[in-house]
């Protein structure tokens, strides 16, 4: 069945805007002062010093009048709250698991996820780490074990499903540690780090024959499966005149629970939740939840949460909401690639990816290349986005070395429904001032770095 609403070439907006939020611009000299103040790190900016904030997608977007009425329908009731029923029914029905644990964002489902099913000794393979998913499997006692496909790691592949799992890796691992020592494998829709790249059906079919097999959970990261979805709808063979929703219940029926970081593809600007089929394991979360997170029911939420994040979820399973979300993100890559700068192709769900190694050619990665141009960003227009390179990837735990990885990434990420194609202009422009001048800029030093996750805190200096 064909879903489509209206016939048109545009990834128009389906929605009009009706308050909006001042913008402050800077000076040059303001800018110097602020990213000095910030230790060169795009994370200490404050956020009235940035004029275009592309650092995240995620708790950024606008909700819309639905969402924002549906805030006024909390039910702030410790326990039981008519919310959280809201939003059970609508995870049932979009994505449909049994069970839901709600948690206050991504990394809370992570923790509970993380601490019931991985015991110490354990290997956990996924398709690409991620940095919080990853550090919660360590602290478990984990190790995570990268399965992704190599064309993942290469920033100019264009391969359709960048995301998908390599299945050789996965056997490898299982013949290696043996099926009981990995507790599940972790599936990212839109792997965040490989440039918001997806999965395809048929790779998650084949995973799902070969787990079943070997009884080995799929757990999903689902924080941008619907994402997900929208591009096997648009480049997987047989589903382009299927629906977002049907083939988002379709991938779920294919694995056996989720962590949610409810902030992206949801459209609210906090919340999260656990999910699953398997009763015990349900038990198990929910009983933990309330150590660490709030009662079961809210799971450190406002019931006004959960009540934006059941409608924000009917919004975002449709068309044409994918449609303009992701019609953007590629309209501003277009430009870049016309411009002749560097980036991760192809063009992926929820940020463009510049390749700051193509990009800052002259620059070790020890000189912090992806640091160094989103600071060199900030500073031309007030444009802040994210390094996700050797900072994020963090050091090996056995030599205490810079991982060094493959992709030294800046990530410029959009929020849903917040900025106009007339900024996606200014933020084209700007990379190209940047890139024109790309042989005069020097790398950065670390001088302070936290033990955890050290690119959110991390300070730097010029070299
Ligand atoms: C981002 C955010 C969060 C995230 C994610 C995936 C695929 C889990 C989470 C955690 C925020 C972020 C987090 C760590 C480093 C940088 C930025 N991603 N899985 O900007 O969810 O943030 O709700 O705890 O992308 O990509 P949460």
């Amino acid at each position: 069945m064909n879903t489509e609403r209206h016939v048109h070439h545009s990834w128009a907006e389906p929605y009009k805007i009706k308050m909006v939020e001042l913008l402050r611009m800077t000076t040059r000299e303001e800018r110097e002062q602020a990213i000095r103040e910030a230790g060169y790190n795009t994370f200490l900016i404050r956020s009235r010093d940035v004029y275009i904030d592309l650092l995240t997608d995620s708790g950024t977007s606008a909700m819309s009048d639905r969402q924002w009425s549906g805030l006024m329908m909390g039910d702030e009731a410790y326990s039981g709250s008519e919310n959280f029923y809201h939003l059970q029914d609508a995870v049932r029905e979009y994505y449909g698991y049994k069970y839901l644990v709600p948690t206050h964002q991504g990394r809370g489902a992570e923790h509970l996820m993380s601490r019931i099913m991985i015991k110490p000794g354990d290997h956990v393979p996924g398709n690409m780490y991620f940095t919080t998913t990853r550090l919660h499997q360590e602290l478990s006692g984990g190790t995570f074990v990268d399965v992704i496909v190599d064309e993942a790691h290469e920033p100019e592949s264009t391969q359709p499903f960048k995301g998908n799992v390599d299945m050789a890796k996965l056997d490898k691992l299982v013949q290696e540690v043996g099926a009981e020592r990995i507790p599940y494998i972790s599936l990212e829709g839109c792997v965040n780090m490989a440039g918001g790249q997806p999965f395809s059906m048929a790779n998650l079919r084949e995973l799902n024959a070969y787990c079943r097999e070997h009884g080995i959970p799929i757990m999903l990261d689902a924080t941008r499966t619907i994402e997900n979805a929208w591009f096997i709808r648009q480049r997987e063979d047989g589903y382009s005149t299927r629906s977002v929703r049907g083939i988002l219940r379709e991938i779920c029926d294919l694995t056996d629970g989720c962590t949610m970081s409810a902030k992206k593809d949801l459209l609210v600007n906090i919340g999260g939740f656990f999910c699953c089929n398997d009763e015990e394991l349900f038990l198990k979360a929910q009983n933990m939840v309330v150590i660490y997170e709030g009662l079961h029911t809210y799971g450190g939420l406002a019931g006004r949460d959960m009540e934006a994040m059941a409608l924000g979820l009917r919004e975002a399973v449709m068309e044409e909401h994918q449609s303009a979300r992701i019609g953007q993100v590629h309209y501003l890559g277009q430009k870049l690639l016309d411009a002749g700068v560097p980036i991760v192709m192809p063009m992926g769900s929820h940020a463009i990816f510049i390749d700051a190694k193509a990009f800052l050619p002259h620059l070790d990665q020890d000189a912090y290349p992806a640091q160094t141009l989103a600071a060199e960003l900030y500073l031309d227009a007030g444009i802040r986005c994210m390094e996700r390179g050797n900072v994020s990837a963090g050091r090996d735990p056995e030599t205490g070395k810079n991982r060094r990885p493959a992709l030294e990434l800046v990530r410029l990420t959009l929020p849903r429904r917040v900025y106009t194609q007339a900024h996606m202009d200014v933020v084209a422009e700007s990379v190209y001032n940047v890139y024109k001048r790309r042989h005069e800029i020097q790398g950065l030093k670390m001088t302070y770095e936290p033990e955890y996750l050290r690119f959110f805190q991390a300070r730097f200096e010029p070299v």
